[in-house]
């Protein structure tokens, strides 16, 4: 059965792996399936079609036969319970995959994306200086436990797994503050996940799709 996931027509990054169809692609480059994109724009999102798949109107989405589903944590569960390569087999470490998976979106990324709000959006406003530094804090807050728990290892319970994909994916939106660099072992741990094979092909599948034409 054909998978098909959505994806920005037009990337406000220019297709350089910030959006959250990179992980979904990622997902399915580890696990060796095949996939389409559908592109939609930003008007398309907002309209009932893509509604009825994402009720947030955001990308991306999912889609398998009948099954449809939104969330990118849910979506990568889903393709690792389904396809070998990204949860281990042994109940205990695979609870803990899926832990680190949960970390990811809910104790990282939020502090993460207060930032991004805070350095994109809310630049101009008055109250912005002061409270900047305050949300770069939270989110050192947090960097500062999870450099401790990763030390120096690899990877955040043992083999590569979902779960370091997906702390992978939301430790990459920090690179632009400079923040990623005041850890060098998190540094090293996104770097490690960049340069596998897998992510490589997926951030090159949606780097072509924002390419402008030539000639
Ligand atoms: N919780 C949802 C999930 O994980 O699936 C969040 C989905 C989400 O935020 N989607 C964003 C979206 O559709 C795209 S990824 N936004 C449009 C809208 O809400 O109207 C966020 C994103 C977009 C672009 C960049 N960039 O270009 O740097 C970075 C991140």
């Amino acid at each position: 059965m054909t998978i098909v996931i959505t994806a920005f027509e037009r990337s406000p990054d220019g297709g350089k792996g910030l959006a959250r169809d990179t992980r979904i692609r990622w997902a399915l480059e580890e696990v060796g399936q095949p996939y389409d994109v559908r592109l939609v724009s930003f008007r398309a999102m907002k309209e009932p079609a893509h509604l009825a798949l994402q009720p947030f109107g955001q990308i991306p989405t999912y889609e398998e036969g009948d099954l449809v589903l939104f969330e990118t944590g849910a979506i990568v569960l889903h393709i690792a319970e389904r396809h070998a390569g990204l949860l281990p087999g042994d109940p205990n470490p695979r609870a803990r995959a899926i832990t680190w998976m949960f970390a990811a979106v809910n104790s990282l990324e939020p502090p993460i994306l207060e930032l991004e709000t805070a350095r994109l959006l809310e630049a101009n406003k008055p109250w912005n200086k002061e409270r900047q530094p305050l949300v770069e804090d939270r989110v050192r807050s947090r960097m500062d436990k999870l450099s401790r728990r990763l030390g120096d290892a690899n990877w955040l319970d043992g083999a590569f797994s979902a779960g370091d994909l997906m702390m992978v994916s939301v430790l990459l939106r920090l690179k632009s503050s400079g923040i990623l660099d005041e850890y060098p072992n998190l540094a090293a741990y996104v770097a490690r996940g960049e340069a596998r094979p897998a992510y490589q092909r997926a951030f090159n599948a949606q780097l072509a799709v924002n390419k402008p034409p030539t000639g």
